[in-house]
């Protein structure tokens, strides 16, 4: 089937998607809206009388399940050993090889989109956070919702939503602020109060301290509120750059990489194939390619040994092969450690007799970062690399390596962008152990799927507001079959870059090259080598047609905090 035939084949079920009339209409199954209001508010005043605290929560015990989402920060595709890595994670990979593995999960290229999307269940565009900006008063976080149902939540590491985290329904929150400094943070809260920075010789590493605030919380969690189910989510910061890391966790990984980051794709690309992630080939390197946040004074600030493009590794002087196969150990060593720490708190979850009936789900925010920069404290040539004085940045010739086998990362649309590893762990209901799910998935499936393997409604409205219809699909028909979920299109846009899939179809442009659309058929060829634009003219025009449609409607939606007419009730 080309193409055209296989756009043609789900079309006619986009068109009708995207010409769906807006919110803030009654839907219309709905009657009037005064009746519906009434019944609404008597609904609401009965759940009011109904306590929400141990009562209510036993009964959830045995039928709701906890929910831990693990996300990592800047991880790429193929980082983790259960999806090709070198990089020892035995925790991971045993949650899934006895779990499942998505081989086609997106998120949106960026850290605080994709949080958008986890944390509220709309593209980020719907609820005004690409750009950044305030959500709309509908825009409910999934604590919120979880609540309820007799779910207590709790947050630890990386936040980057636009409210301070406990007004978004969590009950602690240890939130890491601090982007620059995993030893010596400046800004951390704890349930929102500030903490004192951490000074040298405190023995603070973020990865640690995010762990075991979490662990504390969950604790608490068991000796106070053991029957009710919770919702944990984990948000390390690493491996984001600086690339900082305890220096025993680095020296495991001192000479792993002086092969290079050329033999590091390969050997990646043979476990992926091994594994049967992929069957297909490595993107090449493209050395032409720039980071889009590249300084003109970096060679001075970090030194000879740094390398601007992804050149092929024999290309390098040895200074810069020693300098770059270094800055390789200490991303490992910060994925490696985060690893550990996760053993940690999966520790905390088997003696708190919740092994059984909570979901893992794993993630990474976006795809590994070729972005060289250096700020905070700046960067210090004389101090051992990956030492709280210094401060690096993976940059495009490993971002390749951790992408493999994908093009392009972090920030753009490509796959090497926005492809992440996911694995879902759940030994009451996930019994495929080690198997792979094979349907294209997105980040804004996480709040469905949690909202109905805890028996809740999305609601239609919120304080007033009437609430779009959430865009993501429940993913927990996968947990027992490798199903195909149904949906229209997927839609991407971050910085001028933009993507859509619509089956097995991917348009996709990015702004260096002036947004000019490729056309990718991703079935057979997910490195995206073949552009099929010009071949297939109509189809891009048919595609191209639908992602402005979407984008307009998700930006309108977005702007609805300062330009939708509020539905008024006392
Ligand atoms: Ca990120």
């Amino acid at each position: 089937m080309n193409p055209a035939q296989k756009l043609s084949k789900s079309s006619s079920r986009q068109r009708e998607e995207a010409e769906k009339p807006l919110f803030f209409h009654p839907p219309p199954h709905v009657g009037g809206y005064e009746q519906r209001t009434i019944g609404m508010w008597v609904l609401v005043i009965l759940l009011s009388l109904v306590p929400v605290g141990p009562s209510v929560a036993a009964a959830g015990k045995s039928a709701k399940p906890n929910v831990v989402l693990i996300l990592a920060d800047d991880l790429g595709f193929s980082d983790i050993g259960c999806y090709g890595g070198e990089i020892a994670t035995p925790n991971l990979d045993r949650l899934a090889a006895n779990g499942l593995r998505l081989t086609q999960m997106y998120n949106t290229a960026r850290c605080w989109p994709t949080r958008a999307c986890l944390m509220s269940g709309y593209y980020a565009q719907q609820v005004n956070r690409d750009p950044a900006k305030q959500r709309p008063a509908w825009a409910a976080l999934l604590p919120q919702l979880l609540k309820p149902a007799g779910y207590r939540s709790y947050h630890s590491g990386k936040w980057h939503v636009d409210s301070k985290v406990l007004a978004g329904g969590f009950d602690h929150s240890y939130w890491f602020e601090d982007y620059n400094r995993y030893f010596t943070p400046k800004t951390h809260f704890l349930d929102d109060k500030p903490l004192s920075e951490a000074k040298p010789g405190d023995h603070f590493y973020a990865t640690t301290a995010i762990a075991q605030h979490a662990i504390d919380f969950l604790d608490e969690h068991a000796a106070q509120h053991g029957e009710q189910p919770f919702f944990l989510y984990l948000a390390f910061i690493a491996p984001h750059f600086p690339l900082q890391a305890l220096p025993e966790d680095i020296a495991r990984y001192q000479d792993r990489y002086a092969v290079g980051w050329d033999v590091i794709r390969e050997q990646r690309l043979q476990r992926l194939r091994k594994a049967g992630i992929t069957d297909r080939d490595l993107s090449p390197l493209d050395p032409q390619f720039t980071p889009r946040y590249l300084k003109p004074d970096l060679i001075n600030k970090v030194g000879p040994g740094e390398v601007e493009h992804a050149v092929p590794w024999d290309d390098l002087s040895i200074e810069q092969k020693r300098f770059q196969s270094s800055k390789m150990a200490i991303h490992a060593a910060m994925v490696d450690r985060m690893d550990r720490e996760i053993g940690r708190v999966l520790d905390q979850l088997r003696k708190m007799d919740a092994w059984e009936n909570t979901l893992i789900v794993f993630l990474s925010d976006n795809g590994a970062d070729a972005t060289l920069m250096v700020r905070g404290d700046g960067h210090d040539q004389t101090a051992p690399p990956g030492s709280a004085k210094s401060f690096l940045c993976l940059g495009p010739g490993w971002a390749s390596a951790s992408n493999t086998p994908f093009r392009r990362h972090k920030i753009w649309e490509h796959e090497g962008g926005i492809s992440t590893p996911c694995i879902l762990h759940w030994p009451a209901r996930i019994r495929s152990g080690g198997a792979l799910r094979r349907t294209p998935a997105h980040v804004i499936d996480f709040v469905p799927t949690v909202l109905d393997l805890a028996g809740v409604e999305a609601p239609l409205e919120w304080r007033g507001w009437w609430r779009p219809t959430l865009p993501g699909k429940s993913l927990a028909s996968l947990f027992k079959n490798d199903t195909e979920i149904a949906r229209d299109a997927l839609y991407w846009s971050h910085e001028g870059n933009r993507a859509l899939r619509v089956g097995d179809l991917k348009l996709v442009s990015e702004s260096e090259n002036d947004g000019k659309w490729e056309l990718y058929d991703i079935k057979g060829d997910r490195i995206e080598s073949e552009d099929l634009a010009g071949a297939y003219p109509d189809t891009v025009r048919e595609m191209s047609a639908l992602w402005e449609k979407m984008d307009e409607k998700f930006r309108r939606q977005g702007g609805a905090v300062t330009s939708g007419r509020r539905e008024t009730r006392e």
